[in-house]
């Protein structure tokens, strides 16, 4: 294995970085954060440099082991499979695949709906800048009302029984958001109880958006 600094191109309120830093946490992998900051310069995620790190133009990107890694689950799916130390999938065929269920709900069908980009666009269209928490709640409460059910059925302490597992990682920063477009989290207490649990945990607390080197004070 080409040994070489780990990078991982992050910003402080990115919620698919927020995984990868728990999952680099917990997996004691050192790292050198360089922030990508979304909104300064147009965004320097467009920028030319960046784009021949992450074609999609988005972050998280990893350097390790001599390669450049894009999209957050192909990252986690990576390290786990590389970094066998504290590991974070169940061993059970059937709970990796609930885990990755819930995971693909949170990573696939909530979070690309309310990205940046994508505010952006339903801003631009509607011609109406408040429109965009509008539409940011109606996919998260979409998403979460499926996760809610699985957590009745699966949900022990964690996501998934009593271990930390893919999921996990993928809940503070998408409560985090919710909160932050105002959605009432009353009709999903699983989900607010694991995020609780999971705020106690050191490794989830080093990820925080406010305990990184880019962190500004939130205005919105
Ligand atoms: N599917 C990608 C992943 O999981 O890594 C999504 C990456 C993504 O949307 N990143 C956001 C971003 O860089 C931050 S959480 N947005 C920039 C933009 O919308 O211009």
């Amino acid at each position: 294995m080409n040994e070489e600094k780990v990078i991982l191109y992050s910003y402080w309120r990115s919620s698919c970085s927020w995984r990868v830093r728990i999952a680099l946490e917990y997996k004691r992998i050192k790292y050198e954060y360089a922030p990508i900051h979304l909104l300064k310069d147009g965004g320097q995620q467009k920028s030319e440099e960046y784009s021949k790190v992450n074609p999609m133009k988005s972050v998280p990107s990893l350097i390790i082991n001599g390669h450049v890694i894009g999209q957050s689950l192909a990252i986690l799916e990576y390290l786990e499979e590389v970094y066998t130390i504290n590991p974070l999938m169940p061993k059970d065929p059937l709970k990796r695949a609930i885990s990755r269920q819930m995971m693909q709900i949170i990573g696939s069908d909530i979070q690309p709906l309310q990205n940046l980009k994508v505010l952006g666009a339903v801003a631009q269209l509607s011609g109406d800048d408040s429109k965009k928490a509008e539409w940011a709640r109606q996919w998260i409460a979409n998403g979460f009302n499926g996760l809610e059910k699985l957590l009745e059925i699966h949900s022990g302490k964690y996501c998934v029984g009593d271990e930390i597992s893919f999921a996990d990682l993928c809940i503070p920063a998408q409560v985090y958001n919710a909160h932050r477009f105002n959605l009432d989290m009353t009709p999903y207490p699983n989900i607010a109880r694991i995020n609780e649990t999971l705020s106690s945990i050191p490794e989830f607390k080093s990820a925080e958006p406010l305990n990184q080197p880019d962190a500004e004070k939130p205005t919105c």
